[in-house]
């Protein structure tokens, strides 16, 4: 029977590249997302692979629920979750930070994570099946300078797997967490606001990872047997060794 994917965050970057790799395996997907058109598009490339497109903003529980009551009953039965969807707004010392910035992370990086999982997680204990992956970072094992609220979010996406995977051990649930380094995305022009002189710095002077490389992990750790749970990894690009550690020439 098609095993069937929901992938949050699937507009852009990481999200987008784990929709292909996991059609490529055979998944039928459930695209999610603010930004629609992006979404069609990515639907039209991935035919004839069945896709069903939901737009939300993670952060509004009424939305998320009101999305995942609305899936037709071919997309009902998720059997893999990719809590991908967020980012990082800002990068200034806690004294100088934004507060809206500080809400719009925790609101998506934590809460929507949470929103998104407890309105599909009734279906997955139901049928005692399903296997989640959390997109963390790096950010939240490491705190590096002017980080701070972002480093906090990923650090409580990391608290938070490995509860889930704790709590919905019985009901037979896995959850596992993936931490990228720095991806080539559009993560860096969210954090710095358009700035994408700025932004472009990120990755100059190494080959960084392209967001297909997080994708293939993802894709190798939901197609193995059930005797085997991948239940964190932590990605980085050849040049970089912690956070902030990265050889450029
Ligand atoms: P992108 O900015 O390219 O993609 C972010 C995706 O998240 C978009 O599809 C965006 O869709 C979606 N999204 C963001 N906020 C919301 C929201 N409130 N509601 C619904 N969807 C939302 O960045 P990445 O692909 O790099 O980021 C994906 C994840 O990977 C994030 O959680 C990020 O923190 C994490 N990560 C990224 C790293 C990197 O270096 N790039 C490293 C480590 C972790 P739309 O705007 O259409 O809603
Ligand atoms: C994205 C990676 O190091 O910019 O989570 O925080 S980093």
């Amino acid at each position: 029977m098609t095993r069937t994917a929901f992938v949050t965050g699937a507009s852009s970057g990481i999200g987008r590249a784990t929709a292909v790799a996991l059609a490529q395996v055979g998944f039928q997907l459930v695209l999610t997302g603010r930004r629609r058109e992006r979404l069609e598009e990515l639907a039209q490339q991935l035919a004839p692979t069945p896709t069903h497109l939901l737009t939300f903003d993670v952060r509004d529980r009424a939305a998320v629920d009101a999305a995942v009551a609305s899936l037709p009953a071919a997309f009902q039965q998720i059997d893999v979750l990719v809590n991908n969807a967020g980012g990082a707004h800002g990068l200034a010392p806690i004294q100088e930070g934004n507060p809206d910035d500080w809400d719009t992370m925790l609101d998506s990086n934590v809460k929507g994570l949470l929103n998104v999982s407890q309105a599909l997680l009734p279906g997955m204990t139901q049928r005692r099946q399903g296997h989640i992956i959390n997109i963390g970072s790096i950010a939240g094992h490491e705190v590096y300078a002017n980080g701070n609220v972002y480093c906090a979010s990923k650090a409580a996406v990391a608290a938070l797997s490995k509860a889930m995977r704790i709590d919905l051990l019985p009901l037979n649930i896995r959850v596992a967490e993936v931490n990228p380094g720095a991806v080539e995305t559009e993560f860096s022009q969210v954090r710095f606001k358009g700035d994408t002189e700025r932004a472009a710095k990120v990755y100059q002077g190494y080959d960084p990872l392209k967001p297909e490389d997080i994708a293939d992990v993802i894709q190798f750790m939901v197609t193995r047997p059930a005797n085997v749970h991948i239940a964190e990894v932590t990605i980085f690009a050849g040049a970089q060794g912690a956070a902030t550690l990265i050889n450029r020439t």
